[in-house]
């Protein structure tokens, strides 16, 4: 008998460490987790926590077994910079794997928006604009463009592919394109603020008087996204044409100033966008108050904003050419271009 007590005795002291070591196992592991989940919720710094948890760039999975092309490090281009100082890398053909880039983005299910403005006579050139944007920009991703226009029924019919949509939003006319040109960085604060915080990862904005003539897609996309202007990057900086007053708030000095980037094309992440287009407009703002008006407008903000805000990711003039400007020869291939616009047609009077 008392050797049988001891027997149950010691299966039950077993039993309790057992269970003793199993709960403290699964108690660590579900604190792990929610100490987890916690780090992904806090704000950092501009961003909220959902550009943590929802930042696509950092944690880039490709799907297993996928072949494609060997990189190298010693063989590349070498007619271009593909880096700036700063280590972002500058986008041109052939410094990146479109099918391997497309493959780890599809896993994310990420969705992209795209705002471009369409006031006056300017709508004449939406219906280039979103049939070539089908054909090329990120095709097979989702993608919702955001169309603002005082003329929403001449917004023309274009059948888009599943997952992409167009919204138009009615916005007042202007005879002044000052109005038009300062009221776009509101604008784009407000779309984010009101309706694609939460739904969009992140968000491109658009010159409309443009079309698409190659691959715009996943290579793309970055935390900043800057584009660099196609008429100055041979130039000596002294030559870009920012502000030069100091009483501006977009001014620039002598001496300052990485690149000459595009006000017609520019992106990122959602929350970085909105800091952008948020500053942006507050500066313009300031600067009307005070009766000076940036030599560029909304472009010389953008660049005192980048000088400042150094863009994750740089695209060359692949992706905003002109078309008037004949190809350089660095440039393999010309993926969106601005079209030649005939302004005494166009434009309101000013
Ligand atoms: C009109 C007159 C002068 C400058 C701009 C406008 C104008 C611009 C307009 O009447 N309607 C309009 O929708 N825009 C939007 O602002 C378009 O999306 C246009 O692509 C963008 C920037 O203006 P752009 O394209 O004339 O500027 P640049 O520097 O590309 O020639
Ligand atoms: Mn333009």
């Amino acid at each position: 008998m008392p050797f049988l007590n001891c027997k149950i005795l010691s299966t039950i002291l077993m039993l309790t460490l057992i269970l003793g070591v199993l709960y403290c196992y699964i108690f660590q592991s579900y604190r792990v987790v929610v100490s987890f989940e916690k780090t992904e919720e806090t704000p950092v710094g501009s961003s909220s926590g959902k550009s943590l948890v929802r930042g696509h760039d950092f944690n880039l999975v490709a799907p297993n077994h996928l072949q494609y092309k060997q990189p190298s490090i010693i063989h590349g281009r070498t007619d271009v910079v593909t880096v700036t100082p700063w280590l972002a890398p500058v986008v041109w053909e052939g410094t990146f794997n479109p099918v391997l880039l497309d493959s780890i983005y599809k896993q994310k299910n990420i969705s992209i928006a795209v705002t471009v403005f369409a006031v006056g006579k300017y709508i004449m050139f939406l219906k280039n604009f979103l049939e070539t944007a089908e054909q090329h920009f990120f095709v097979g991703f989702k993608v919702h463009v955001y169309v603002f226009t005082d003329r929403p029924k001449e917004v023309p019919e274009v059948k888009m592919a599943a997952g992409r949509k167009l919204i138009v939003s009615s916005v007042p006319s202007s005879n002044r394109w000052q109005e038009i040109s300062a009221r776009r960085m509101e604008l784009i604060q407000i779309l984010i603020e009101e309706k694609l915080q939460n739904y969009t990862d992140y968000i491109f904005c658009l010159d409309v008087d443009s079309k698409f003539h190659g691959r715009w897609g996943t290579e793309s996309l970055g935390r900043l996204v800057a584009v660099i202007h196609p008429g100055y990057y041979r130039d000596d900086r002294s030559k870009f044409p920012y502000e030069r007053r100091p009483a501006s708030r977009a001014y620039v000095a002598p001496g300052e100033g990485d690149f000459y980037y595009c006000g017609g094309a520019f992106g990122g992440l959602l929350q970085e966008v909105h800091m952008l287009a948020k500053t942006c407009r507050s500066n313009f703002e300031a600067d009307a108050r005070e009766g000076i008006e940036a030599a560029w407008q909304e472009e010389s903000h953008l660049n005192s904003y980048m000088w400042v805000n150094k863009p994750s990711k740089v695209l060359s003039p692949e992706y905003l050419w002109q078309d008037f400007k004949a190809r350089n020869p660095e440039v393999h291939i010309i993926r969106f271009s601005g079209v030649v616009k005939n302004y005494a047609e166009i434009r309101p009077n000013v």
